[in-house]
């Protein structure tokens, strides 16, 4: 995973130009970690348990307190387990759904997914449920030829259960490996496009006799806590399974991993690293925990 380099350099920092272990120490680095896109509940939380076992262990060197930030977060991140990209022992077809606001990068790590697997010799359908918008199926459908897999889709404004659900028939009837479903980031209001996602999982248990295998959040890292915010709207609705963590190749700040884990429970399980087809990386947690303040 090369997208993690630097990710935290703000925080490392303070354990270089502060050695000292004092209020002042643990001060910069609660604003260092805020500034990473920790959230704040999270920062707060592990800088107490800091402060408190500094004390309790009279730990003046700030190279331990390091160490055991670096634990702190590998218990948050491999907490229930943790699994390395998206499951894929089910038996097929996979029905993987992407959910996710207006250009978060959903389509395009559909797309991305195609081409991994397509690589594999896996055949691959997707299901153009973005039908609020015209050119989102015209966009899944270039990316479909670009990649050279299939699509199912219906007129826009159709019902994008029924686009899942022939996507799903079509998938078994052809033998596909993987069923890659886009859909809306924005209907009329934000009650309405939370319904449309429950309908559609309940047409993927009809459809396939369980429920999707993934249901991936996708978002933007670039967007802070904003995509906090979303990932907690999006998991109050809909059983999320993961998340695809898009455009990593932008930003420094790698603190919502941490964040949506800790207080969403939500796994990242994808990110991506820029425009290009094959810029798309398995997330594993004890990787990134080890990388992290690698010098
Ligand atoms: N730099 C960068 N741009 C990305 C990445 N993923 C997506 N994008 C861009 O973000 C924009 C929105 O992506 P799109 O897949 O259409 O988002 P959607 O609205 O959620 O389907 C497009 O211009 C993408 O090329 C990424 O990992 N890195
Ligand atoms: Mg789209």
């Amino acid at each position: 995973m090369r997208f993690f380099k630097g990710l935290f350099n703000k925080v490392e920092q303070i354990f270089v130009s502060r050695r000292k272990v004092d209020e002042e120490f643990f001060e910069e680095l609660e604003e260092s970690m805020i500034a990473a896109d920790i959230g704040m509940a999270t920062t707060m939380k592990l800088v107490e348990d800091l402060k408190y076992g500094a004390k309790k262990d009279r730990i003046t060197d700030s190279e331990e307190i390091k160490e055991r930030l670096k634990a702190a977060i590998r218990d948050i991140l491999l907490r229930d387990g943790a699994t390395v990209g998206l499951r894929e022992d089910g038996e097929a077809p996979l029905v993987y759904l992407f959910v996710g606001v207006n250009g978060v990068g959903k389509t395009t790590t559909i797309a991305k997914l195609a081409a991994r697997y397509k690589k594999q010799g896996k055949k691959v359908i997707m299901a153009a449920a973005d039908t609020f918008r015209a050119a989102a199926i015209d966009q899944l459908e270039i990316w479909a030829d670009r990649v050279g897999v299939d699509i199912v889709k219906h007129r826009p404004g159709a019902d994008p259960a029924a686009v899942v659900f022939d996507a799903v028939s079509a998938a078994k009837a052809r033998g596909a490996h993987v069923v890659l479903a886009d859909t809306a980031g924005r209907l009329h209001n934000k009650t309405n496009l939370m319904e449309e996602l429950r309908k559609i999982g309940r047409t993927v248990v009809k459809a396939n006799g369980r429920d999707a295998d993934e249901l991936i959040l996708v978002l933007d890292a670039t967007t802070g806590q904003n995509a906090v915010n979303q990932a907690r709207d999006f998991s109050e609705a809909v059983p999320l399974t993961g998340i695809s963590l898009s455009k990593m190749d932008s930003t420094a700040k790698g603190g919502i991993i941490v964040t949506v884990k800790d207080e969403l429970n939500v796994p990242v399980k994808l990110v991506t690293v820029g425009e290009k087809v094959d810029d798309l990386e398995d997330f594993d947690a004890r990787v990134f925990v080890d990388g992290l303040f690698a010098e």
